[in-house]
């Protein structure tokens, strides 16, 4: 009768110990002893509900051929033991790892990654969405491709899709090894069950209805910095990224617990100590060269504060940071998907669209119309002011009679003007006639526009004139 610590299992009474991985989708199944983890790359695509089901089911000859596999590797798991045995970190911010779970844990590395990481479902991040990650050695998961990268990136950039959870020269392959990283995709219902409870209380408001329904866990336990030595070996990272989603909405939970060193000894840094002028990068780059987010602390000497800092605005236990990753942001203001073939613009918070081939009025409102849109109307200053600016573009001050039609008209009743969605246009709020516009409306003359030729004030044409537009619409629900 094998005799086991309270984390591993006993499996058919075989010594040494072992853990089975979790779930039937697991693809790599460990067997684990007291004294070490060790991944059993020979079982790569073979799942336990099949040797369970074996077990109950077959005849003893089965069982016994299964139990002689099974030795095999144990034997295989205790010759090739490369680990001590290391003990998770009690924090309460911080998800099951390590012994214990079906975490997959990666070969030591410096500028390494781990293989490419299939994903049962897409996860939304920052607008797009990914079938797969990476998980990087210097301390980011990443998404389209691996990120072996050593130095922080001045974010926003452009194609690097990284969760950067503490970016700097980590480095795991000394001799001892010097840190674990491992990972896992869980679709687990007591996980979920928390991811749930964590988002519900983090943002009562906005998503007290969320309910999590896959998440993916990578923890980096106690990892040592590149250049380290001696004493300085000592000096250990632990932290934990979260990704959480109900297949719409997602979410990336940000765990420390322990922050001894700043980076690595490249980029300026002292290997002696683990800090220097480029402390690491706790960011998120959505890969557009447009949308990140940053925490304060990011390349900053308060790092070292990050395992007690709270979040003024989310709450949640100390060390966490939490941020909405479907959606992308710009700095700390959430954004929000645009329907295809909408920008968001400036402000955030509504999408417009160009109709850049000329239409009669009635064309383009019902171009509009299709998206479930409506023609932009101008109804402040604000809003006139902004409208420009997007329209960036186009120069101005040249080509009168170009421009677009703003969805207000007066042909129901010549001189009482009217958006297009009924409400009567009211001078006093807004206007910005252009010179002798007015003086010019007459009954052929019932739509209005901004010219360009006036620098987008506005003037009045027939209906049937052909001018570009502008299509408003709503964000996307997700
Ligand atoms: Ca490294
Ligand atoms: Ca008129």
């Amino acid at each position: 009768m094998c005799s086991c610590d309270l984390q591993f299992e006993c499996f058919l009474s075989l010594e040494p110990c072992y853990l089975l991985a979790e779930g039937d989708a697991a693809t790599t199944w460990r067997a684990s002893t007291r004294n070490s983890v060790q991944r059993l790359r020979l079982f790569k695509g073979f799942k336990i509900s099949d040797i369970l089901k074996s077990l109950q089911s077959s005849s003893e000859r089965r069982v016994d051929k299964m139990r002689g596999f099974i030795l095999t590797a144990c034997l295989l798991a205790s010759l090739a033991v490369t680990s001590t045995q290391i003990t998770p970190v009690s924090n309460a911010a911080f998800y099951p790892y390590g012994p214990g779970t079906s975490d997959i844990l990666d070969d030591v590395g410096d500028d390494s990654s781990s293989a490419e990481q299939s994903l049962s479902i897409s996860f939304p991040f920052f607008g797009n969405s990914y079938d797969s990650l990476w998980v990087n050695t210097n301390g980011k998961i990443s998404f389209g491709e691996r990120e072996t990268g050593l130095s922080p990136i001045t974010f926003p950039a452009e194609d690097k899709k990284i969760i950067a959870v503490y970016f700097t020269d980590i480095k795991t392959n000394y001799s001892p090894r010097s840190g674990h990283i491992f990972h896992r995709e869980t679709t687990d219902a007591g996980i979920l069950a928390r991811a749930t409870t964590d988002i519900q209380t983090a943002f009562p408001a906005e998503y007290g209805g969320f309910v999590a329904t896959w998440a993916y866990i990578s923890t980096f336990h106690e990892v040592a910095f590149f250049g380290s030595s001696g004493a300085s070996r000592d000096l250990r990272n632990t932290f934990q990224l979260v990704l959480i989603t109900d297949g719409c909405r997602s979410f990336a939970l940000f765990n420390y617990d322990r922050i001894d060193f700043l980076q690595g000894s490249t980029n300026g840094g002292d290997g002696s100590t683990g800090t220097g002028p480029n402390p690491a990068q706790v960011e998120i780059n959505g890969g557009d060269g447009i949308h990140y987010t940053r925490h304060p602390y990011s390349r900053t000497t308060d790092l070292y504060d990050l395992p007690t800092w709270t979040d003024p605005a989310v709450p949640g236990p100390p060390g966490r940071w939490y941020r909405r990753t479907d959606q992308p942001m710009i700095g700390d203001d959430p954004g929000q998907l645009c329907p295809s073939g909408y920008t968001m613009n400036n402000n955030g918070d509504k999408c417009f669209k160009v109709q850049t081939h000329p239409l009669d009025y009635s064309t383009a409102m019902s171009g509009c119309a299709e998206d479930g849109a409506e023609m932009f109307n101008i109804r402040t200053q604000d809003a006139n002011e902004r409208i420009i600016e997007e329209l960036s573009l186009y120069q101005c001050g040249t080509g009168y009679g170009r421009g677009f039609w703003i969805g207000l008209t007066d042909a129901d009743a010549e001189g009482t003007f009217v958006w297009e969605d009924g409400t009567p246009f009211d001078a006093s709020e807004y206007s910005n006639w252009a010179p002798g516009a007015l003086a010019a409306n007459d009954e052929t003359r019932n739509c209005v526009y901004m010219d360009k030729g006036y620098c987008w004030q506005w003037d009045i044409q027939s209906c049937d004139g052909k001018k570009k537009s502008i299509c408003i619409n709503d964000p996307a629900a997700c």
